[in-house]
């Protein structure tokens, strides 16, 4: 089965069950769900044309996560490379570091033969355009949101996760970050145990939204290991997000977790007025599932 959140679900989903159905592994379809998302022209908050930081530029944080091996490798703040999940995996596999950043995690991707590029667009160009006339500073100037405070405006970070027909996990998740960030920002997304974190003997789960605020309580590691202590999906990420709360943060978030039974559920909080849910595929059969706010 795999498991993608956001309302690219279905495109992700469809791109991964034709590797899981042919019996490979939860790895390659994994790979493939958030490839399909980076890949969209349309998408804000994924891969490139999106999220441009106060200087215009657009930065890439992914990671991946295989279960059997509790390997994880990850790009902060990558620049100039569309795959980003992909050389996420080429840092795991072929290296023994677990997250490279920046300019350097660029060259490393070229020496791995990932083509640099551009990831501004016009939708980027434009957003940026239309902030910088206006000469605000950015919102990551604000006073920290506890107890109220400003929220960070956007969402979306494809987060997937798949069991493949050895029982075997991966996890993974890829976004371009936080819209008009401070050059040099990295998020909760390439931090294993943040923005997604697997065990094979337990399950996996996906975070996204507020990542300044999520990566502080390593939300997807809390969650996972409630999951192994016996709570049900549901109750793990929803514990894993009262701990957020409970420090008394205002903040945008959901988590998606999955057990490695194949039971599943999601938290959200916040995105209010906004549409949040995860699209589940399993065997020949596809679920959209909506979650309502906490
Ligand atoms: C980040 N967590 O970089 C990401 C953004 C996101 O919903 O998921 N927004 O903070």
């Amino acid at each position: 089965m795999v498991i993608t959140n956001w309302q690219f679900a279905a495109g992700a989903n469809n791109a991964a069950w034709p590797i899981l159905d042919s019996g490979g592994t939860a790895l390659d379809a994994v790979e493939a769900a958030i490839n399909h998302v980076e890949l969209l022209t349309d998408e804000f908050y994924v891969g490139y044309g999106g999220s441009p930081n106060t200087l215009g530029e657009t930065t890439l944080d992914a990671m991946i996560m295989w279960g059997p091996s509790h390997d994880a490798g990850a790009v902060g703040c990558l620049k100039r490379v569309k795959k980003a999940v992909s050389v996420a995996r080429h840092v795991m596999e072929r290296t023994q570091h677990t997250l490279l950043v920046g300019d350097d995690a660029t060259r490393f991707a070229v020496e791995m033969g990932f083509v640099e590029t551009s990831l501004t667009n016009g939708a980027s160009l434009k957003a940026w355009t239309e902030w910088a006339v206006k000469n605000e500073k950015s919102d990551a100037w604000q006073p920290e949101r506890r107890g109220g405070g400003q929220k960070p405006e956007g969402h979306d970070t494809v987060g997937s996760m798949a069991i493949d027909r050895q029982g075997n996990i991966c996890v993974g998740c890829s976004t371009n970050g936080r819209t008009f960030k401070l050059p040099g920002r990295v998020g909760d997304s390439p931090i294993a145990g943040a923005g997604a974190y697997c065990d094979n003997d337990v399950g996996a789960a996906i975070a996204t939204g507020d990542g300044d605020v999520m990566m502080r309580f390593l939300p997807t590691y809390h969650t996972v290991e409630l999951m192994r202590q016996g709570a049900s999906p549901e109750e793990a990420a929803r514990e894993a997000i009262r701990r957020i709360t409970g420090k008394g943060y205002n903040f945008d978030g959901a988590i998606v977790a999955l057990n490695k039974n194949g039971q599943h559920g999601s938290v959200r909080i916040g995105w209010e007025g906004e549409e949040f849910g995860y699209g589940v595929q399993r065997g020949g059969e596809s679920n959209q599932f909506s979650v309502e706010a906490m």
